[in-house]
């Protein structure tokens, strides 16, 4: 189960990965920095997320394989959704400044919780411990 909290722990490739996305220098180091915690509460195919971070705090609720709509911390927009494979999260938003596509995934890998994220061939990791 992803349910409780994590927090960051450390990050692989994460500066290239907001690089490709776009994003400044000055807003990169600081995203570096940004302890960002997920509570997850799971209740069958519908989450509860809350997103804490030095950016801000953001309640987000979201059914698997239903679309909605979430702005990045840099206020990039998007729309997406995420599905379950085995026991995988996987996530595919579109921007909906160019229309590219953010790909992402969320399993636990050996009592971490590791996010994936992938765009315009740049991928890179976070990784959550338990809090
Ligand atoms: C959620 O489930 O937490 C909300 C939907 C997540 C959408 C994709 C998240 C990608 C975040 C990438 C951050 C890049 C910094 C610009």
């Amino acid at each position: 189960t992803f349910n409780g909290t994590w927090k960051v722990d450390r990050s692989e490739n994460y500066d290239k990965f907001m690089e490709q996305m776009g994003i400044n220098i000055m807003k990169r180091k600081l995203a570096e920095h940004d302890n960002l915690k997920v509570t997850i509460e799971q209740t069958g195919d519908k989450f509860h997320i809350t997103e804490s971070s030095t950016f801000r705090t953001k309640d987000i609720d979201f059914t698997l394989g239903v679309q909605f709509d979430y702005s990045l911390a840099d206020g990039t927009e998007v729309s997406g959704s995420w599905e379950m494979e085995g026991d995988v999260l996987k996530g595919k938003f579109t921007r909906k400044d160019n229309s590219k596509v953010l790909t992402t995934t969320r399993a636990l890998v050996g009592g971490e919780f590791v996010q994936t994220y992938n765009y315009e061939g740049v991928d890179a990791k976070r990784i959550f411990k338990k809090q």
